[in-house]
Parts: C-alpha cells; sequence; structure tokens
C-alpha cells in the first residue's frame, strides 16, 4: 500500500428485483438465484456499513432488471453528480430514478442529456484525474459531455481504451489507493495506466478486477484466491463476498453501489 485513499462518507445502493431475471448478459450462464443473490447484496451492504459510512438502501425497481447496479446511472464527485445517459436502452429509466435520491444529498445535480450515452462503469475517478473508456455503452459524444460538465468542477477527464469484448472499462480495473490501481494485464498493456502503480489480477481470475476500495477494506468478489494472496502481501485488508449471481449478469463489486463524499 502506498498513498492514503479517499475516503467516503455515503454509499447507495439498490435492493436487487424479482426482475433480476431478465437482466442484461453478454453470454447465459444460467439464471440468477434470487435468494443468493439477495445475501450476497446483503452482505455487501454490511461490509459497506462497517466502514462506519452511511449506507443508503434504495426499494427494488421491478421495471428494471439490471437496476440493482446502480453504478451505471451516475457519477458522484465531491462538488456534484451528474447523471448518467446509459448506452443500453433498458437501462435509460434507471438514471432518471437515480436524481432525486442524489439532489437530496447534493447541491447541484447534472445531467448528461444526449445524444451520446455514458454508464458508470466506464468511469474511474483517481485522486488526480477522471479516466474513461469508450465501450459498447459509452460513446464519444457522452464522452465529450461529460468533459464539458466536469469542467465546470475543475476536473480533467482522458478518454482511455476498454479491451474488445469487455463490458465495462471498469470490468478490468479497481482504484486500491491513491496511486495504485488493480487491473487485468490485457488492459494494462494499453499503457492507459503509466503514472499508476498497477497491480495485475493473477492469470485466469480476471474477473475479480472489478474490486472496490471502500474506505479501509478492498471488497473483492470471492473466489479468487491466487489475487487475494497478492493483495494480502501487499498490504491491503480484504474483505470478500460472493459474487456468483450478479456475475452471471456480468457485474461484479463496483457496479453494486455509488461512492462519494459530498463536498459541505
Ligand atoms: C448490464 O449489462 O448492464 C448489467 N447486466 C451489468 C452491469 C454491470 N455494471 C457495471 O459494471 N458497472
Amino acid at each position: 500500500m502506498t498513498q492514503r485513499a479517499t475516503r467516503f462518507s455515503h454509499a447507495i445502493t439498490r435492493r436487487p428485483a424479482a426482475s433480476i431475471t431478465h437482466g442484461l448478459r453478454a453470454v447465459d450462464t444460467g439464471t440468477p438465484d434470487l435468494a443468493l443473490m439477495r445475501t450476497h447484496h446483503a452482505d455487501y451492504v454490511a461490509a459497506l456499513r462497517e466502514t462506519g459510512a452511511t449506507v443508503i438502501e434504495l426499494e427494488p425497481l421491478e421495471a428494471y432488471p439490471d437496476s440493482v447496479f446502480v453504478e451505471d446511472t451516475a457519477l458522484c464527485l465531491p462538488e456534484g453528480a451528474v447523471i448518467m445517459r446509459p448506452g443500453a436502452p433498458s437501462r435509460l429509466g434507471e438514471a432518471a430514478e437515480m436524481a432525486p435520491h442524489l439532489a437530496q444529498l447534493y447541491g447541484e445535480v447534472l445531467r448528461i442529456d444526449g445524444p451520446g450515452h455514458i454508464e458508470g462503469g466506464d468511469i474511474l475517478v483517481t485522486e488526480t484525474e477522471i479516466l474513461v473508456g469508450r465501450s459498447a455503452r459509452t460513446d464519444a459524444a457522452g464522452v465529450a459531455e461529460l468533459a464539458r460538465l466536469v469542467a465546470r468542477w475543475g476536473h480533467k477527464l482522458r478518454e482511455v481504451f476498454t479491451p474488445p469484448g469487455v463490458l465495462h472499462f471498469k470490468t478490468d480495473c479497481s482504484l486500491l489507493d491513491g496511486d495504485t490501481v488493480l487491473a487485468t494485464r490485457r488492459l494494462d498493456a494499453s499503457g492507459c495506466f503509466a503514472g499508476y502503480k498497477v497491480i495485475h489480477v493473477a492469470e485466469g481470475e480476471e474477473a475479480c478486477a472489478n474490486a472496490i476500495r471502500f474506505n479501509d477494506p478492498v471488497i473483492l468478489p470471492a473466489g479468487f484466491p491466487r489475487t487475494a494472496e497478492i493483495l494480502d502481501k501487499a498490504g491491503f485488508s480484504l474483505r470478500q463476498i460472493g459474487n456468483s449471481e450478479c456475475a452471471k449478469l456480468d457485474g461484479g463489486m463496483s457496479c453494486l453501489s455509488l461512492r462519494f463524499t459530498p463536498r459541505a
């Protein structure tokens, strides 16, 4: 571990809806088990709360099967929040559902109006910049509109590469502390993390690159023992949470929450 990581005062999650069985997925690896997903989700919320943060749990939204993956609906910065415009048509309405909740916590809530699209899973906020990967869900117009909006708060945005076939930029990376990222080798090979310290996930464990550092612990999906050992040896305190059911829908640890500290 090197630099201190940003501390978060708040997180927002949304309980999984029964309609999650109709959620989007790149490859069908079986129907998610709702009861098990609810257990994993409760463990996840408990792990966030254990750090002392205020965790707001929103009610399930049956109309939106993928609405448990709240990260894609907004970008939350200290100065304000930006409501996203998801590239998946079935997810567009989720963003508007998030807006009133953020308006209770922030003085300023902006919105991507389009015509471009952008999802929160493609955005990694570090101590010094905002990295955005274009993907099947995030296009050039969406990135350009976000860059214009966050410039008013003094934030710099850098467009980076998302490996082909990967759902979101952050499917393959996470911020571990002020200047360290966890990433797959295929993403790091693009050079997008020049200037950062990079810890690679173990070979064959690419599915755990989507983790989160939330206050003290790094919250990692369970079942990736070699990467867990690498992180443990590097001095990170780990919390491992079952993710088998969300993984069937291409969801990982970051997708399940918005994490932020609104500036007073
Ligand atoms: C989707 O395809 O949109 C959902 N099934 C998974 C979204 C995962 N979100 C994320 O990585 N930020």
